[in-house]
């Protein structure tokens, strides 16, 4: 264990970026309400762990700027243990344009960014071998060869260590294409003892296979020991150690769909670190779940641990 944390910790890699999200349905329009946010699936799972009271350590390249700094401000604030990079490129940036009440669309400006000069140099050999869990995500290889080599490192490190390795496929069409993800992450998936992907993102991993069992037992078929398959609204179903689970989703009215299937592995992966049993990460993935769909924003309305009983009961008024 790193000297900087007493107890079981998660190690994450990835770019933090900063999100402009439209606030009312429409095309952007000059004077729109535009509220900064902060976006990233990595950081969106530590501050997930963190807020659930486990202990997050994030690492990545951060410009030197501003918005570095807020990047930094906020994750701190979190809890989550920051080792970042500062470096003189910029922060992404990612606009969420609400362009009907049900469809948003997403844009990148994330080219030469901060986060995507990440190298494999960057990555701590002693945190990520002393983490209990590395968690790393499908979209951090998509920034470019740099980043994907680090990822890889920090993968290797892990592995070798006996650290536990988590993988959120996470595919994003915007940044390359599915034969290019396909030979990226194959690889890593050989490494990794636990993956998350959404239907598609197995559908993508599994050549053929379209029922959840199938594409489940497929990931496994690559090394690791336990694949989630996350179905949305129609809940997980999971492989773990060679027995199957289905976890139901938490009926909520859904607001914003973006940063789900991050609170998910969050909650998942916090339990896990809690070393609590496999109904139990599910259960509380699928409540990190709909805390992310039902409020504004990637993570902000993620529970305390606490609040985790506000959605696991029927009585919609706590009082
Ligand atoms: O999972 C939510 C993420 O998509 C969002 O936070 C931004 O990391 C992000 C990305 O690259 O899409």
């Amino acid at each position: 264990m790193s000297r900087r944390h007493k107890e079981p910790y998660l190690v994450t890699v990835g770019e933090t970026l900063a999100a402009l999200s439209a606030s009312r349905p429409g095309p952007l329009s000059l004077g729109a309400d535009v509220r900064l946010g902060l976006a990233g699936a990595e950081s969106n799972v530590a501050v997930g762990v963190s807020r659930l009271g486990g202990s997050a350590t994030w690492i990545g390249r951060v410009s030197d700027d501003a918005l570095g700094d807020l990047i930094l401000r906020e994750l701190r604030a979190e809890g989550v243990t920051t080792l970042p990079v500062r470096d003189p490129a910029p922060t992404s940036l990612l606009l969420k344009e609400r362009r009907t009440t049900g469809h948003n669309r997403t844009y990148y400006y994330r080219t030469h960014s901060a986060g995507s000069r990440l190298v494999p140099e960057d990555i701590p050999e002693d945190v990520v071998a002393g983490a209990a869990v590395l968690h790393v995500t499908g979209i951090t290889p998509a920034l470019g060869d740099g980043p994907a080599r680090a990822v890889a490192r920090a993968v290797d490190i892990a592995a070798d260590a006996g650290v536990t390795v988590s993988l959120d496929i996470n595919f994003r069409s915007l940044l390359w294409s599915e034969a290019e993800a396909r030979a990226a992450l194959i690889p890593l998936l050989r490494r990794c003892d636990l993956v998350f992907a959404g239907q598609h993102e197995a559908e993508l991993t599994v050549d053929g296979a379209k029922d959840p069992g199938r594409l489940a037992e497929g990931i496994c078929h690559f090394g690791p020991a336990s694949a989630v398959i996350k179905r949305g609204a129609e809940g997980a179903y999971a492989l773990i150690d060679g027995r199957s689970y289905r976890q139901p989703a938490i009926p909520v009215q859904v607001h914003d769909s973006v940063g789900a299937g991050d609170a998910f592995a969050a909650g998942y992966l916090a339990e896990l670190l809690a070393g609590e049993p496999p109904e139990r990460r599910l259960r509380t993935a699928a409540l990190l779940g709909a805390f992310a769909v039902s409020t504004a924003g990637d993570w902000e309305g993620l529970p305390r641990r606490s609040e985790l009983r506000l959605l696991d009961h029927h009585d919609d008024n706590v009082r």
